[in-house]
């Protein structure tokens, strides 16, 4: 019942009365003030006055299960499922132990803080508590194991898009799992997977987004970033989770119709920060630079070479020159 007033204070831009919430969920003013008493307490101002009802002052950057179902709106499967926690490890190690016990695809874990957060191999991930969207998203694809690797470029697009609409920035992708903002990392994806031969499991994709963080730890100081920083306002967690959610089930529909990046090709490239600047490709062997062309249907990320021939790179780490301030 408090998620549903929250949304009708939500929806509503003046004084919502009391009597109207009573009438339309059906329950007595005694419960209705229950209700609006326990959201004061989780951060949000409503303010009563008398004769006129209840209204939202300002609506709280506050995380929690409620909070982000209110916010979504129109979504089929994701965030079905929601687990909450103020403090975890890392979300992507307890989805994928939700996964093992049988979670169901679009499961979503989300939490405050994360003490063990990781980046790709062994790295660490920065994720203090209250000023960020540290979350996992559950997927249970029915395609080749190896026709997933697109899905970690499907999910920068539709945190891509969901950012700028919210805040107005212009954030674009850095191949294959990052989000800039004028040459600042905000955002980071690593995505795992269990799978036999033909069949997978299991995909965790993890997604850390700075949204309110106004400092970081001196070693990434220079390289990091948030969207509070870059935009001057606070942003709201909740609502980029939710048109994240919206985005990633349009683009994932289009992914898993063709089993690549066939439909979305266009769209990621026009996204791309990499396209038509040199690149430094660190392969494991020998590290070679180049011009990045944008991505192939298999999300490949297509590079000119300093003699002219065009290489596919599929994995490895590639930094843009002039970006995050080295190569
Ligand atoms: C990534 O790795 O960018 C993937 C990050 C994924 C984090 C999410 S949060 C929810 C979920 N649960 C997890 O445990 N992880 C996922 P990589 O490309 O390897 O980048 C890691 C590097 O980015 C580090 O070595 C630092 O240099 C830098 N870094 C660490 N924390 C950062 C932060 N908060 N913002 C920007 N850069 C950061």
């Amino acid at each position: 019942m408090k998620e549903k007033i929250l949304r009708m204070l939500k929806e509503t831009e003046g004084y919502v009365s009391g009597q109207e919430i009573c009438e339309l969920l059906g329950v007595s003013r005694t419960a209705v003030w229950k209700n609006i008493n326990q959201l004061k307490e989780e951060g949000y101002e409503i303010e009563a006055v008398q004769n006129r009802g209840y209204i939202l002052k300002q609506t709280a950057d506050s995380l929690s299960e409620f909070e982000i179902k209110s916010e979504i709106n129109g979504c089929e499967w994701f965030a079905g499922d929601i687990y909450f926690y103020h403090e975890i490890g890392s979300t992507n190690d307890e989805c994928k132990k939700l996964a093992e016990e049988g979670a169901k695809h679009g499961t979503l874990v989300v939490a405050e803080k994360q003490t063990k957060g990781k980046g790709r191999r062994g790295r660490s991930w920065e994720s203090p508590k209250g000023t960020g969207i540290w979350m996992t998203l559950l997927l249970r694809p029915d395609i080749e194991p190896y026709n997933s690797s697109g899905l970690t470029l499907v999910t920068a697009m539709a945190i891509n898009k969901a950012v700028q609409e919210i805040t107005g920035l212009d954030a674009k992708i850095k191949w294959p799992n990052d989000i800039v903002v004028n040459g600042k990392k905000v955002t980071g994806i690593l995505t795992e997977m269990s799978a036999q031969p033909e069949m997978i499991n299991y995909i965790v994709i993890g997604i850390g987004i700075n949204v309110n963080t106004e400092e970081f730890p001196e070693d990434i100081a220079k390289t990091a970033s948030s969207l509070k920083i870059e935009s001057g306002k606070t942003i709201k967690r909740s609502s980029i989770i939710a048109l994240f959610g919206k985005y990633f089930e349009q683009y994932y529909a289009k992914y898993i119709k063709t089993q690549d990046m066939s439909l979305l090709i266009d769209e990621y490239n026009k996204e791309l920060i990499n396209v038509d600047r040199q690149i430094k490709v660190l392969a494991k062997e020998n590290s070679y630079t180049g011009i990045a062309k944008g991505i192939n249907r298999h999300g490949e990320l297509i590079v000119e070479t300093e003699n002219k021939e065009l290489k596919n790179v599929v994995a490895g780490e590639v930094s843009v020159r002039g970006l995050y301030g080295y190569v």
